[in-house]
């Protein structure tokens, strides 16, 4: 099943990434101001697919220039809300419109099987722009009554304004190449920003298409700048960039850490989405065939390149065997293949690198005495193909217990009782992104999730994504919420107005 090479789509789609992908500045689409290119790859057969734009720190520039112009003076600057909302509304719609094609580049660019893609990935960037169109004209402040201590017998009208943080630069990764680019754009665009958006590397392919829709849904030309290229050069430079009044990450820890760094010499703010180590735990009294289908979805979904993937299993010790038999019985049907092939339920890891790192990974918890039940080490040959994996007989200290993976392994360990040492284990962890409870008394699953030191807890499901709940994470997992209502925080400053009167 695993393919020597890639399956023909459609000649449109062949048509298209067979000409050079440009960059998206000021509404044009231009190639990158040094003339490169860089080529991107199909992760299943190691096949050049088609070759982008590098842009770096000169287009950057150009692209921060015109998002401020667009900012300041363009028609988005005089747009009222209702007009921004139609148009972020008409957004969704052409996404819909388009989705077989964008689930077809992304199952291209990024591995995943494209059925997935089409039900997960198109589905829910359409519904983040249909819901962020809503908030739109929905952007309030508030009276405030004041005591204007220093001005005795003086009458004053307060109130707060929210207004637009103004030119936002974005970098996001390669794990939801479209995805988060919706998640990003969505609430920008809502809030009445511009955007220089840089996306991943090794999966540009989705978001330069979806520049493609933002032009023909009407977005305005310089409002968002798409620019494809490497993290070192173009996305170093949109972070540290002086006329950047604020970026908003999703990527790894450590890059976190080099964007809040940059992010000082104009201390613009910062929203980070970092990664994961996400406890997923199943209580005695769990319905044992939903946590098994449960902890397999957790772990195994978008190939484990998940940041809340469901990577370490807490499972009573009066069922441990039964659910870590099942979930590797779940695991060994899991097809794996090239993303275009309809069969396909596990695609490729996204490139060398990522199988490097994770193959990688797999020894250490093999050297370090982990018994692996299913999987263990890389398929090998051509594409970077990993099979499902599941490590018993783990301590604390393992490197594929404490480290985020990004790939599809699972570690699990008994427990004896919902006592304050599982809930320590449960929260040992840098990260504090997400975490599951399997319980049939949901009272006692809700309480542990009280003591979970985790942005979302999923109870008895796993993976529930929607528009309008917050994500994002606790301690090392990030700073700030995508989604919901709390993300505009992310994108407003609130400016308070005081009025003498009389
Ligand atoms: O991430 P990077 P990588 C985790 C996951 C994975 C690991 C490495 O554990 O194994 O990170 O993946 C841009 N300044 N996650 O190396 O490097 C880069 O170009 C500015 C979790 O791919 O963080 C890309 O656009 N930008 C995560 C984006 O950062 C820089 C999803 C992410 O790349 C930069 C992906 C720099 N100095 C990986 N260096 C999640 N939270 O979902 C790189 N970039």
């Amino acid at each position: 099943n695993i393919p020597t090479s890639r399956p023909k789509v459609c000649p449109s789609i062949e048509a298209w990434l067979a000409q050079p992908r440009p960059l998206l500045i000021d509404g044009k689409w231009v190639p990158a101001l040094s003339g490169k290119t860089f080529p991107v790859f199909d992760p299943a057969t190691g096949e050049k697919i088609a070759d982008v734009a590098e842009g770096d720190a000169a287009d950057i520039d150009l692209a921060v220039k015109a998002a401020r112009r667009a900012f300041e003076s363009g028609p988005w600057a005089r747009m009222t809300p209702s007009e921004r909302g139609r148009i972020i509304h008409k957004l969704g719609d052409l996404v819909l419109e388009h989705a077989d094609e964008l689930a077809t580049l992304e199952a291209l660019d990024n591995g995943k099987p494209k059925h997935v893609a089409r039900a997960a990935d198109v589905t829910l960037s359409a519904d983040m722009f249909h819901y962020m169109a809503g908030w739109a004209t929905k952007i309030e402040g508030k009276t405030i009554s004041i005591s204007a201590l220093a001005a005795p017998g003086v009458d004053f009208f307060s109130a707060t304004r929210p207004e637009p943080i103004g030119v936002v630069g974005q970098i996001i990764p390669w794990n939801f190449p479209l995805l988060m680019a919706a998640w990003k754009l969505g609430p920008a665009l809502t809030t009445g920003c511009t955007v220089v958006l840089k996306v991943a590397e090794e999966t540009p392919l989705s978001a330069l298409r979806l520049g493609e829709l933002i032009l023909e849904a009407g977005v305005p030309a310089g409002v968002v700048n798409i620019i494809a290229g490497f993290g070192e050069t173009a996305g170093a430079a949109l972070s540290a960039h002086p006329d950047v009044d604020k970026v908003a990450f999703t990527g790894s820890t450590d890059v976190g850490r080099l964007i809040v760094k940059a992010s000082a010499g104009n201390l613009k703010k910062v929203s980070l989405e970092l990664g994961g180590k996400s406890p997923n735990i199943v209580l005695a009294d769990a319905d044992v065939e939903l946590a098994i289908q449960g902890a397999t979805a957790a772990v195994f979904f978008n190939h484990g390149q998940c940041c809340n993937a469901g990577s370490r299993l807490f499972v009573h010790r009066s069922i441990f065997d039964r659910v870590v038999e099942g979930v590797a019985a779940e695991a060994a049907k899991i097809k794996l293949g090239h993303g275009l092939n309809p069969d396909t339920e596990m695609g490729p890891l996204v490139s060398q690198v990522q199988y490097d790192r994770v193959t990688g990974l797999l020894a250490s918890g093999r050297q370090q005495g982990a018994t692996a039940v299913c999987g263990g080490a890389g398929v090998g040959g051509q594409g970077y193909f990993v099979p499902p994996t599941i490590f018993t007989n783990t301590t604390p200290s393992m490197r594929v217990v404490a480290e985020e993976i990004f790939g599809p392994v699972l570690v699990a360990a008994p427990f004896d009782d919902v006592d304050d040492a599982l809930i320590a284990e449960a929260n040992n962890s840098i990260y504090g992104l997400a975490a599951g409870v399997w319980s049939t008394n949901t009272a006692k699953a809700q309480s542990i999730a009280h003591r979970l030191k985790a942005g979302t807890v999923w109870v008895n499901c796993y993976h529930i994504f929607d528009a309008a709940l917050p994500f994002g994470g606790y301690k090392q997992s990030g700073w700030g919420r995508e989604m919901g209502q709390a993300v505009l925080n992310n994108y407003l400053e609130t400016k308070a107005i005081t009025t003498r009167l009389g």
